[in-house]
């Protein structure tokens, strides 16, 4: 019996199966371990230029070149229908052109890529919290049981991710899923474009043997010309010494090669450090001692930290209120919530407390709100509290009203 993902209604059946017999969808993928498998890389197609041409609906499948255009100008990224006539990233331009005349050429604009950037790895986040950022499109994910933060198996959660970031950001992503950070980031490599690729265990070794000895992660142009200079061309020759040969001829690095040409690779995926904690303040124009005026500023406040939480796909448990005293006495009082939220709503019901504690007549020249004990988004705000997650614009006529 084979374990079938479905990639359009991202559900795990039995097979064998031409299309999926839920959705009736033929994106089908099928492999005997893609249940035990959960090291994942995740790469977008053709980034900045898939950004590109979503904004830009009229360039429809005409080739699209993203980089610096003039005499010594170099190719950033092209399309995959500008690929087909050659274009490759760190081209020359006026090359790039030779090959693709027709090609329509966009300047960078990294502001825009860093947001997409900024959405997908939030999207990331709400699978798992062991998440690496490689570059602004690629990451790899670590879904095994422990840190895997949705109920479903690490491939039709990927599958999920995939749909999601088409569906959101309108742009296309590939994944890998293996055993390990090397096969993962193959896996994704064969997958291109918009496809999900397995490499099982069982299967490594042979489908490693055929490669290029630059394939494998740390092989540069140097190391590959030094090896293929003494007869290394593809895997195979790695796989035929012992580790003692390679150490021998390679030195530390050696013992890597032995590994990584079996296809092992202990390397662990490492989250970045997250940020401990968000906060926004604000500096009255006039000292207030007014608890309306408080509380409508701070509503301002926990917005913005909400819009914050929700950029970085993070949700707080405590609530802090700073306020600064006209004569420069800092204040700051905290609460902690019962579960983590992401929500302005929530964040103001405890600010707005606090600010009732203490907005006994003296005046204040400055507020802020912030929250810490940050997590990944997942988990927060659980469906029963929603009531109490009042929206921004329900708090605010509440606030009308207290005058
Ligand atoms: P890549 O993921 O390497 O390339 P890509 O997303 O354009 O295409 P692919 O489908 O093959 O993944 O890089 C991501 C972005 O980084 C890319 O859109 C542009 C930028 N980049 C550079 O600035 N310089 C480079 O040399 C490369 C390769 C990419
Ligand atoms: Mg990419």
């Amino acid at each position: 019996m084979t374990h079938i993902l479905c990639r359009d209604c991202c559900q795990v059946f039995d097979g064998p199966a031409e299309i999926c017999d839920r959705c009736g969808g033929g994106r089908l993928l099928a492999h005997p371990e893609i249940a035990s498998l959960s090291i994942a890389h995740i790469d977008c197609d053709a980034f900045y230029a898939a950004v590109e041409k979503r904004d830009r609906p009229e360039l429809g499948d005409a080739p699209l070149i993203v980089g610096h255009s003039g005499g010594r100008g170099v190719v950033v990224t092209a399309c995959y229908v500008a690929r087909t006539f050659g274009v490759r990233s760190a081209m020359p331009m006026f090359q790039a052109l030779q090959l693709c005349p027709h090609a329509t050429v966009i300047q960078p604009d990294m502001a825009t890529y860093k947001r997409v950037s900024e959405t997908i790895r939030a999207i990331f986040a709400g699978a798992t919290t062991m998440v690496e950022p490689l570059s602004l499109d690629e990451a790899y994910l670590d879904l095994s049981d422990e840190h895997r933060l949705a109920a479903a198996s690490p491939g039709a959660t990927l599958a999920r991710i995939a749909k999601r970031i088409e569906e959101e950001e309108r742009i296309t992503v590939s994944i890998g899923l293996s055993c390990n950070k090397f096969l993962a980031k193959l896996a994704c490599e064969f997958a291109k474009p918009r496809g999900f690729s397995v490499i099982g265990r069982a299967e490594a070794k042979a489908l490693l043997a055929p490669m290029s000895v630059r394939k494998i992660h740390g092989v540069g142009a140097v190391t590959a010309r030094r090896m293929e200079a003494s007869g290394l061309n593809t895997i195979a020759d790695l796989q035929a010494l012992t580790e003692r040969e390679l150490v021998g001829r390679f030195g530390k690095f050696g013992g890597r090669l032995a590994r990584f040409a079996h296809g092992n690779d202990d390397r662990s995926v490492t989250p970045f450090r997250p940020v401990k904690s968000i906060s926004a303040e604000t500096t009255f124009g006039q000292d207030t001692a007014s608890p309306g005026r408080l509380r409508e500023v701070a509503l301002g406040l926990c917005e913005r930290v909400a819009k914050e939480l929700a950029r970085k796909g993070v949700a707080g448990l405590s609530i802090v209120l700073k306020l600064k005293t006209s004569d420069f006495r800092v204040l700051s009082r905290s609460r902690r919530l019962s579960h983590p939220t992401q929500r302005a709503g929530l964040i103001f019901a405890s600010v707005a407390a606090l600010i009732d504690r203490e907005a006994d007549g003296r005046h204040f020249r400055l507020i802020g709100v912030g929250i810490a004990d940050l997590g990944p988004a997942a988990g927060a705000d659980p469906a029963d509290l929603f009531s109490l997650a009042d929206t921004p614009k329900l708090q605010a006529a509440k606030i009308e009203r207290a005058g």
